[in-house]
C-alpha cells in the first residue's frame, strides 16, 4: 500500500536511462507519520554505492538518507533520517548502468 505507482513528475527522459518506477513514500503523499524507510524501484539496475538519496526540508537543508548496499539490483531502500512535520523533498540521484547519470524529485508532507 505504501508503495504507490507514481511519478509522472518525471520530465522527459531519453530513453535508456533509469526511470523510477515505484517509490515509498510516494509522491505527494500526505503522512500521519515520519517514513523510516525509503524504497525506490527502478526499470533496471543501479550502481547503489554510487546512488544518493537526499530529504530536502523548506528551508533548503539536506539530509541523506542510508542507501542499504544488499537487496535487488533495480532497487534503492534506505533508512530515512529523522524528519519532523513539514513539507519533504525527496531527491534521488543514480547512476544508471549505461553510465549517465539521473536524477529526480518529488516532495510528500508529514502532518501529525
Ligand atoms: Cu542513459
Amino acid at each position: 500500500m505504501l508503495l504507490g505507482a507514481v511519478l509522472a513528475v518525471a520530465p522527459a527522459t531519453v530513453a535508456a536511462h533509469s526511470l523510477l518506477l515505484e517509490a515509498s513514500p510516494p509522491a505527494d503523499a500526505l503522512l500521519p507519520e515520519p517514513p523510516t524507510e525509503i524504497a525506490l524501484r527502478f526499470n533496471n539496475r543501479v550502481e547503489k554505492r554510487l546512488c544518493t538519496i537526499l530529504l530536502v526540508d523548506g528551508h533548503g537543508e539536506a539530509r541523506r538518507a542510508e542507501i542499504r548496499a544488499d537487496g535487488p539490483a533495480d532497487r534503492l531502500n534506505a533508512a530515512a533520517p529523522a524528519l519532523g512535520a513539514g513539507t519533504w523533498r525527496l531527491e534521488w540521484r543514480v547512476l544508471s548502468t549505461d553510465g549517465h547519470v539521473v536524477t529526480g524529485r518529488y516532495s510528500f508532507r508529514v502532518a501529525p
